[in-house]
């Protein structure tokens, strides 16, 4: 008997500070809280009939470590790098090396905020890249993703 192909997996990368959504600044990141977001990407990928992972880290290293890990994991990742998106050259070779296309997420719009959040280090390497609508923005990233990833 043919084996049932495996379906869609896709990795959720959230980096630091991430985890005091909905808690701190509301007025700049929203009300909704991290699980909110995570419970809303679980309920569209079921919809969907993808399966998600989450991880969310304030250290440099463990984003690392798991972006290694998630290697051959995942079909695609959804990646929220926060402040690393502007600084991090590690977060980006790890995500190179292993080759997992990715969408960049971000809940507010960083071309419209200081000019140190303009530079992302990850954007050329990412399939593409969904900013400003706060929670909404992983949802978005999750159906382009999962539609390039039924595509290829
Ligand atoms: O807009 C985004 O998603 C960011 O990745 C968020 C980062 C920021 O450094 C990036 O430039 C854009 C900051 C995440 C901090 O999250 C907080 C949440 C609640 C309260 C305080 C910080």
């Amino acid at each position: 008997m043919a084996e049932k192909p495996e379906g869609i997996r896709v990795g959720v990368l959230h980096g630091p500070n991430l985890n005091l959504l909905g808690r701190r600044e509301p007025e700049r990141y929203g009300s909704e809280e991290l699980d909110s977001i995570n419970r809303r990407l679980v309920a569209r990928g079921a919809e969907l009939g993808v399966e998600l992972d989450f991880f969310q880290s304030n250290i440099e290293g463990e984003l690392v470590d798991w972006i290694q890990r998630a290697g051959s994991d995942f079909g695609g990742l959804l990646v929220n790098a926060a402040g690393y998106t502007h600084t991090s050259v590690a977060i980006r070779d790890a995500l190179k090396a292993i080759g997992t296309p990715f969408v960049e997420v971000h809940l507010t719009n960083i071309y419209a905020r200081e000019t140190f959040r303009h530079h992302s280090y990850l954007s050329d390497i990412a399939i593409a890249l969904v900013a400003g609508f706060g929670g909404d923005s992983y949802l978005f990233a999750l159906e382009g993703l999962v539609a390039y990833l039924r595509r290829e």
